[in-house]
């Protein structure tokens, strides 16, 4: 029996680190996930100026309600609703990337909207350049009923989607997937797994596709309305380093 020299044994391991780092190296990295399941949250728990485990909102416990909730969930008990009712305000949560900068991501949650009209987004933001692009749902003129859609902060859609073309109901849970990428500079979304909106490089020109924190926003500032109401639950955000 031929026994390995301590030399082809490093080389081994070696050879044996190196595959499993490739193959780590392909693989999306999770930052930060969570199903807003006690002990860490807690159902009625308000999401105001305070953090939350990491939450930063505007809840104000009456018209602008950003809270957990055990009304509903897509897993186990809890999730997080927001509700505007207030015309002067919209209700909505930060979190961080876990103080990182990421060019990338593949942001997946579930999400129940009050009404097919219901006003619910996603903002990502870095700190130098604030909310630099959302992506969304609400009524678009466009489409003539609600649909998903992305736009730079200010300026109108750059893409968008009819809830009517995918079929499928948006008062129930659905599972949606935001993905972002500076360096390919595509922004997509698909709804149960299934891609229903590409934007290309020409139509995120002028995008800055990087952030390091996202907010979740139901609603909108002058409106206001028991349409205006979501739940979101297991968020998961990963990158491919
Ligand atoms: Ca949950
Ligand atoms: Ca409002």
């Amino acid at each position: 029996m031929k026994i390995a020299s301590p030399h082809s044994l490093q080389r081994l391991i070696l050879g044996a680190t190196l595959s499993f780092s490739l193959v780590l190296g392909a693989r999306a990295e999770v930052v930060y996930s969570t199903d807003f399941e006690s002990p860490a949250f807690t159902a009625g728990q308000g999401i105001g100026t305070t953090s939350v485990n990491g939450w930063v909102g505007n809840d104000n416990g009456s018209s602008t309600v950003v809270q957990i909730t055990d009304e509903t969930s897509h897993s186990g008990k809890q999730c997080l609703m927001e509700v505007d009712q207030d015309p002067k305000d919209a209700p909505s949560a930060w979190h961080r990337f876990q103080g990182r900068t990421l060019e990338n991501a593949d942001f997946t949650f579930w999400v129940k909207l009050a009404a097919d009209s219901t006003a619910f987004r996603a903002d990502f933001a870095d700190e130098e350049h604030g909310v630099t692009f959302m992506i969304g749902h609400g009524y678009v003129s466009d489409l003539g009923g609600g649909g998903w859609w992305a736009k730079p902060e200010k300026g109108n859609s750059i893409g968008s989607v009819a809830d009517k073309t995918v079929s499928y109901n948006p008062t129930a849970w659905n599972k949606i997937t935001f993905k972002y990428d500076k360096a390919e500079k595509t922004i997509s979304v698909a709804l149960n797994d299934k891609e229903i909106l590409k934007l290309t490089k020409a139509e995120t020109e002028g995008l800055n596709l990087q952030a390091n924190r996202f907010r979740f926003v139901t609603g909108w500032v002058a409106g206001a309305g028991s349409n205006l109401k979501a739940y979101v639950d297991d968020l998961v955000i990963s990158t491919n380093p």
